[in-house]
């Protein structure tokens, strides 16, 4: 495997990119992005946002033996809206997986004519899906279950937003001791305002990657400019008991669009990975990403450069965050 090697990046991208695009579809879609990520029987599974030519998107399931090459699609295995659940009515988007004792929970983004809302499936073998329904109501999106309880509650990262609210949209955690009943709901990560890259509007990536410093969070920032919105990325550091409590928020963004196929598309500048997967090194993570709302693409990082810039490049100001102090030598 070769790769497009810059040594001031922390994500290295995969010189195939993109890895897969609307062509690798018999039928007439539009785009393939926003992937969900697993390791499933051996295989890399992403679960893949696919828009086709009426608008709607369903999530369709798509394999490769080594994670970057020779993928199968398969347009019909997934989760394809169901039209008489209000919640679904225009489309199903944007799932985060999350794996459970016996199975796998998916969290995605139900776009209903109310707004956009937060659903929830259960399955084994992603081939039949069990829907447990809403768990968030309009404005959410952007949702990931940690793969652990929390003193027997389970735990969601969610971005509720009010439209037209000038108060920012912000990350959120909530808590439910069943999966359906959810509360204690609080902010986990502001907006930050003005300026910054993450100004006024933020939104999960991944689901929560726990590292023996804590939980490592990626989430997109947008900056509105008078050419169009910018997606990109940036880490922040949970404490492995409490996430709650955010150990360190980086300041800089640290992956944001740069080549043809994330500048130029259906909308331009974004970068919006919905999964990533850790190698049995331990270290080498590879994180799975929209481009421009238009094709799926893959770049790997090093965690231990991740937790080592952010201890490196700690919270100066606009947030509310302590200094990490774990700099490594
Ligand atoms: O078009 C960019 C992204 O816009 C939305 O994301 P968010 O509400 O977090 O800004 C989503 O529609 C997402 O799918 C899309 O990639």
């Amino acid at each position: 495997m070769t790769y497009e090697v810059d040594p001031r990046e922390l994500f290295t991208r995969y010189e195939g990119n993109p890895i897969i695009e609307a062509s690798a579809f018999h039928s007439m879609v539009n785009a393939a992005f926003n992937p969900a990520a697993v390791s499933f029987e051996g295989q890399t599974l992403l679960l893949v946002r696919v828009e086709d030519r009426t608008g709607l998107s369903r999530l369709a399931v798509a394999t490769s033996d080594d994670g970057f090459t020779d993928w199968e699609v398969e347009l019909n295995r997934g989760i394809a809206p169901d039209l008489d659940r209000f919640e679904e009515q225009w489309g199903v988007e944007d799932p985060r997986i999350t794996r459970d004792d016996d199975g796998y929970l998916i969290v995605y983004t139900g776009y209903s004519p109310g707004g956009p809302l937060v659903c929830l499936a259960r399955t084994t073998d992603f081939r039949t899906f069990e829907r447990r329904g809403v768990i968030q109501a309009p404005e959410d999106k952007d949702a990931a279950l940690f793969p652990r309880k929390f003193g027997g509650r389970w735990a969601l990262i969610h971005r509720p937003a009010a439209r037209g609210s000038e108060h920012g949209a912000h990350i959120w955690l909530s808590w439910s001791p069943d999966l359906r009943h959810w509360g204690d709901s609080q902010i986990l990560l502001p907006a930050r305002r003005g300026a910054w890259w993450d100004a006024d509007k933020i939104g999960l990536g991944p689901p929560p990657l726990l590292t023996e410093h804590g939980w490592l969070l990626c989430y997109h920032g947008v900056r509105v400019t008078v050419s169009g919105s910018i997606y990109r990325l940036g880490l922040a550091l949970l404490d492995r008991e409490d996430p709650t409590v955010v150990i360190a928020r980086g300041n800089e963004w640290i992956f944001g669009p740069k080549t043809i196929y994330e500048r130029s598309g259906d909308v331009p500048d974004v970068v919006f990975p919905c999964g990533w997967i850790l190698d049995d090194d331990g270290d080498t993570i590879r994180m799975y990403y929209g481009a421009a709302d238009s094709v799926v693409c893959v770049a790997t990082a090093s965690v231990r450069q991740l937790i080592d810039h952010l201890s490196r490049h700690p919270t100066l100001q606009g947030s509310e965050v302590p200094r990490l102090d774990f700099a490594q030598e």
